[in-house]
C-alpha cells in the first residue's frame, strides 16, 4: 500500500531502469568480497550472488548495490584487477535476472565504466568522485551518482574522526561535491548525497549526523542513509554484528522520518514494512 505521498514524484532515470523516489525506498546490499559469496577459494561464484539479490528483490528492494572493495574501517586497498573479476561477472548475471536498476558501489573511474557497460545504473561512490577521472567518467556515463562524506581513508578513517561542527561540516562538504559534479554536467536531479555513517565518524558524530539529518535533507537532492549492521549500533548497544536488526531498522526509520529518500541496508524485508509503515504516518493528510 501506498498511501499518497506529500513529496512531489520524483523518479530517477537509472540507465534506462526507474527508480521512483516519491516514497522511502529499500537499496539492498549485495557485497561480492571473497568472504562473502566465495566457494573456499578466493573467487566470487555468482549464481550465490545472483540468488541472494534475487531474494532481496522479492523482499520489496528498489535497487541492488554491488560492491567489490570492502571499505570497513582498516580494510585493504584491493587492485583493479581482482575488483573488476569481482563485480563485473554478477553484474552482467544479476542484469539479466533481475529487472530493478543495480548501483555499483567503487571510487575507481574504470570500474565505474564496465560496471555500466555491464549494466549498472548508478554509482554509488564512498569517495564522492574524488578519485582522479572520476567526476568526468560519471559525467560521461549520464548515469546519477550517489555523493558519500568519508573523512580520511578506510584504512585509518576511524583512529581519530575531527569536526567542529559535524553536521555543518559534512553538509557543506556534499554540498560542494554536487556543485562539481553540476559544473561537469551530471543534472542536479541525478545526483543523491549521503552522510557516510560510519566513515571517518566517532559515536556521537554518528549520532548528531542522524538527529538533524534534515538539514542534508533540506539541500533538495535526494538523501541516502547506510547504517545497517554499523559499528554505532554496536557502540551504544554493544551488540555483536549479527545481533543488529532491530536497533538498524529503529534507525532506518528515523532515517526516514527526518525524510532520507533510499536505506541501504542489509535486511531488506525487516527494513522496508518499517520505513513503509512510518512514511504512513509521516505522510498522513
Ligand atoms: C555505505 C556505503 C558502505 C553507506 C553508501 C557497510 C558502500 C560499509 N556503507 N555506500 N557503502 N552509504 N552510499 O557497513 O553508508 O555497509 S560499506
Amino acid at each position: 500500500m501506498n498511501l499518497s505521498s506529500s513529496t512531489p514524484e520524483k523518479i530517477i532515470d537509472c540507465a534506462g531502469r526507474l527508480l521512483d523516489l516519491s516514497y522511502p525506498r529499500i537499496m539492498g546490499v549485495l557485497n561480492v568480497t571473497p568472504d562473502s559469496f566465495s566457494d573456499g577459494g578466493d573467487f566470487i561464484a555468482p549464481e550465490k550472488a545472483i540468488a541472494r539479490a534475487r531474494e532481496m528483490v522479492e523482499e520489496g528492494a528498489a535497487i541492488i548495490d554491488v560492491g567489490g572493495e570492502s571499505t570497513r574501517p582498516g580494510a585493504p586497498p584491493v587492485s583493479l584487477e581482482d575488483e573488476l573479476q569481482r563485480v563485473i561477472p554478477v553484474i552482467e548475471a544479476l542484469h539479466a535476472a533481475v529487472s530493478v536498476p543495480i548501483s555499483i558501489d567503487t571510487r575507481k573511474p574504470e570500474v565505474m565504466q564496465a560496471a555500466v557497460a555491464a549494466g549498472a545504473g548508478l554509482i554509488n561512490d564512498v569517495n564522492a568522485l574524488q578519485e582522479p577521472g572520476a567526476v568526468e567518467m560519471a559525467a560521461s556515463l549520464e548515469v546519477p551518482v550517489c555523493l558519500m562524506h568519508m573523512q580520511g581513508i578506510p584504512e585509518t578513517m576511524q583512529d581519530t574522526p575531527t569536526y567542529n561542527d559535524v553536521v555543518d561540516e559534512v553538509t557543506a562538504f556534499l554540498q560542494a561535491r554536487a556543485d562539481v559534479c553540476m559544473q561537469h554536467g551530471i543534472s542536479k536531479e541525478r545526483i543523491l548525497l549521503d552522510p557516510g555513517f560510519g566513515f571517518g565518524k566517532t559515536t556521537t558524530h554518528n549520532l548528531l549526523l542522524l538527529q538533524q539529518l534534515q538539514r542534508l535533507v533540506e539541500s533538495g537532492f535526494p538523501v541516502l542513509v547506510g547504517l545497517s549492521r554499523k559499528s554505532l549500533i554496536g557502540k551504544v548497544l554493544e551488540l555483536p554484528v549479527d545481533k543488529r536488526l532491530y536497533p538498524g531498522v529503529a534507525l532506518a526509520v528515523l532515517a526516514v522520518w527526518k525524510g532520507a529518500a533510499l536505506v541501504r541496508c542489509h535486511d531488506v524485508q525487516a527494513t522496508r514494512e518499517a520505513i513503509e509503515m512510518c512514511q504512513a504516518v509521516r505522510d498522513v493528510r
